[in-house]
């Protein structure tokens, strides 16, 4: 369908029983509104909702409330006011998040339901499962939808013997299992400048212990995914080998001290989830001021992917039988055997940026000052969907005397099902070169 400047805009956007006026802020495609009903990690046997299954087993009921059915539209207020991230944070342009006005996005992470479940919530601790939208690159590990896992644990200082959560955390600390892990943990829990302490709330003796428990239940939580994985991997000697994890420091807007968890995997360092000690105020506005303790987030497809050997993160939006026949339940975790892997197809396009003299109105958005990579894998999702494995910069350069800045991408075609036919390329890579002088006024080279 042919699309003119003079339609950017489009009438009231419906989305899961709601309509929201656009404005100036809205981006947010049909393309990835369609996503919103799919729902992975609900799916019975898929490999997205048979990691969140592991995962949850580690956080059992009665201690952790599992939550996995909230709405994905938030308010701007929920997924970024409410978790203390400042004003000019980048993750609130609208380069990075999906607007469907400027007061509603699609959530970008499962904390946007931290401080409303911390408000309602009964039991000690949590976990949220959530479908989350981020605007991002196209390759086989980034996808514009992804899925998290939250949890959460909390100590109330009013329901423990003297107040003394630091006793109770360390005592429940003994009742987690062992693990054969070799951890990697060089940095004192505390650091002033690094990774400080909430002085004006905590105790150091009380963040210890805290910090313990949580870092043994992740611990526990990874050792329980990539045993699974470890165990039914090729075979070989490394098999025998512990399994490395190590502890970075980390920055959250909702969290002091913060961490991630890397885990050492097929020779190198992967990030699988962010942490910390939740910051105070959160749960003093959620009206529980009395309770303190910790949370995470963790990417499921990154986990999914090792823990059955999925090569490209597009297959998890297969509706394909021969990808999804391969998955049963969590007890029976067998490696993804690839369909035969069909052949690529790349095609490269090198257009001029717009000098910003000649931008015009109407939130077209592309001078070289703010040409943004993400509007570009945009358009290319939008034209080629999963038939796109992934979009590279291949050359840059300004003209000597004008300064004007050229680009060139190579765009990877391949369809993971069948044989993309050239004609189907050459049809879609003509769609893509249309709308980036449509959408983005650039010149085409
Ligand atoms: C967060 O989203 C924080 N909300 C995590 C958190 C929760 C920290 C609670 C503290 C307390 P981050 O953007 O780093 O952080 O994402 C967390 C995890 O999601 C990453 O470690 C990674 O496993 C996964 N992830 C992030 N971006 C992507 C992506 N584009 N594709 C796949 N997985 C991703
Ligand atoms: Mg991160």
């Amino acid at each position: 369908m042919a699309c003119n400047r003079a339609t950017t805009t489009p009438p009231t956007i419906s989305a899961n029983g709601n309509s929201y006026p656009p404005d100036s802020w809205t981006n947010v495609p049909p393309s990835i509104l369609s996503y919103l009903p799919r729902k992975l990690h609900l799916q019975p046997s898929h490999p997205v909702s048979i990691t969140r299954e592991v995962i949850e087993s580690c956080f059992p009921p009665p201690t952790y409330t599992h939550y996995n059915d909230l709405d994905p539209i938030v308010s701007v207020y929920e997924n970024f006011d409410s978790l203390n991230f400042p004003p000019d944070h980048p993750g609130r342009n609208r380069t990075d998040t999906y607007y469907l006005n400027k007061d509603t996005v699609l959530r970008t992470h499962s904390s946007a339901h931290e401080a409303e479940i911390f408000r309602h919530n009964k039991s000690a601790g949590y976990t949220i499962s959530a479908d989350v939208y981020r605007r991002d690159a196209i390759d086989r590990s980034h996808y514009p939808v992804f899925h998290q896992m939250e949890g959460a644990r909390m100590w109330d200082r009013r329901k423990v013997e003297g107040g003394d959560v630091a006793r109770v955390a360390r005592e429940q600390l003994t009742q987690l299992e062992e693990h054969d892990l070799e951890v990697e943990d060089p940095n004192p829990t505390i650091h002033p400048e690094r990774n400080p302490l909430q002085a004006e709330h905590h105790r150091v003796e009380e963040v210890e212990a805290i910090a313990a428990h949580l870092k043994r239940s992740l611990e526990l939580m990874v050792n329980e995914l990539f045993s699974r994985a470890k165990r039914r991997a090729t075979g070989d000697a490394a098999a025998d080998e512990p399994l490395k994890v190590r502890w970075v420091e980390a920055y959250f807007p909702f969290t002091s001290p913060s961490w991630e968890l890397e885990v050492f995997w097929q020779g190198d360092w992967l990030e699988i989830l962010g942490c910390g000690i939740t910051k105070q105020d959160i749960l003093i506005n959620a009206n529980v001021p009395n309770q303190l303790g910790w949370a995470f987030g963790v990417g499921l497809e990154r986990l999914a992917m090792i823990l059955f050997s999925i090569p490209d993160i597009r297959l998890f939006w297969s509706k394909d039988p021969r990808f999804l026949g391969q998955f049963s339940t969590a007890d029976d975790i067998k490696p993804f055997v690839p369909f035969s892997k069909h052949p690529a197809c790349y095609k490269d396009v090198s257009f001029w940026l717009r000098s910003s003299s000649s931008a015009a109105g109407g939130g077209l958005r592309s001078n070289s000052q703010d040409f943004h990579e993400n509007d570009m894998m945009e358009i290319v999702r939008d034209v080629g969907g999963d038939l796109v494995e992934d979009v590279k910069m291949i050359d840059e350069f300004a003209h000597p005397v004008s300064g004007r800045k050229s680009i060139c991408y190579r765009i990877n075609y391949r369809s993971l099902e069948r044989t993309l036919k050239n004609e189907e390329a050459d049809r879609l890579h003509e769609g893509v070169r249309t709308r980036l002088v449509e959408k983005l006024g650039v010149e085409l080279r």
